[in-house]
């Protein structure tokens, strides 16, 4: 019998980053958006304080695989205007979405009034300009399209629904704060690794043959909740339209800090760089806990989508 190569081969190093390698006091280090900027990696990773509340910390690294933790956190609750009032019980996982020469930032704000997205904006990760609360409650994982449609920005988003399992959605903005004409465009489905609910993982990426976008799905056992990766690809002109989505996982828990940690059972992407040779260095966090990442041949994800494709809604 043989068996399937992983479609994404984990460092052999991993987890790359843990609580012991940050210079101030946190209990995890997960769930990191990440960039490569001049050839430099920069991630932005999440961490829990001891009173169970989140914040974002920086690391950088010359290989995408050995970081060094910045001796502050980058991003903390704010203090003042509108966001204090949303940001009160902490900033999660965050997003870096490369965006007409910046970097727009995409995080979680909770508060007593729920958790909403909001929009951050910067070219050097040195000052950071918060610029709007961009959905109400209750909705997570923003991700920004790098390039407009139609002079449109596009995002996909993932809103919170008693009625239907937890799907992905599309939306659009002429100025990346007012954002409408939102579309469901992908479900889980049922019976199937995805069948709890889904949600955006990367900023989607640019292939020839769509746009790349690699997602978690979530599965229900007796056990509790599996967290996995799978991959879709959308149609480079219309993003709203799914072209083909794997009907494998590309990634799901095994080494021993993806099955046990803070939140056993999770990989949770919030950050991918593609590189020039074709292959794409993944980043998640792994039982909420710590931070790892593998490679994969771009084209073997595309074809995935392509040729083993789940049914999309
Ligand atoms: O604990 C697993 C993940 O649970 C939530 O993800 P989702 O919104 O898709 O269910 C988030 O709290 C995420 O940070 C966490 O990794």
């Amino acid at each position: 019998m043989t068996t399937q190569a992983p479609i994404i081969k984990r460092y052999k190093k991993n987890p790359i980053l843990t609580k012991e390698d940050v210079p101030y006091p946190v209990a995890t280090v997960h769930n990191a958006g990440i960039v490569k900027q001049n050839g430099r990696y920069i991630m932005l990773f999440r961490s829990h304080l001891q009173n169970g509340r989140s914040i974002i910390g920086r690391a950088d690294s010359e290989d995408g695989f050995s970081f060094t933790v910045h001796p502050e956190p980058f991003l903390t609750p704010a203090k003042d205007n509108i966001f204090a009032a949303y940001e009160e019980f902490g900033v999660e996982d965050l997003r870096i979405n490369p965006v007409e020469g910046e970097y727009l930032l995409t995080y979680s704000a909770y508060s007593r009034h729920g958790v909403r997205i909001a929009l951050a904006r910067t070219k050097d990760f040195i000052s950071i300009e918060r610029v709007a609360l961009i959905t109400q409650a209750d909705l997570r994982n923003v991700v920004i399209f790098p390039e407009k449609f139609q002079g449109r920005y596009a995002r996909l988003d993932r809103p919170h629904s008693e009625i239907s399992p937890w799907s992905i959605w599309i939306s659009y903005s002429p100025d990346l704060v007012h954002w409408g004409d939102s579309q469901v465009i992908m479900k889980p489905v049922p019976y199937h690794w995805d069948e709890m609910k889904i949600g955006p993982g990367t900023p989607p990426f640019k292939t020839d043959q769509g746009w790349l976008h690699i997602y978690h799905g979530v599965f229900k056992t007796m056990a509790g909740a599996v967290y996995r990766l799978g991959a879709a690809l959308h149609n480079l002109n219309d993003p709203g339209e799914i072209i083909g989505v794997s009907d494998q996982w590309i990634l799901q828990p095994e080494d021993p800090w993806e099955v046990s940690g803070y939140v056993p059972n999770v990989v949770f992407t919030c950050g991918a760089v593609p590189e020039d040779d074709g292959t794409i260095k993944i980043y998640w966090g792994a039982a909420d806990t710590v931070m790892c990442v593998g490679t994969a041949v771009i084209d073997e994800l595309v074809q995935l989508c392509l040729t083993k494709t789940r049914a999309a809604l």
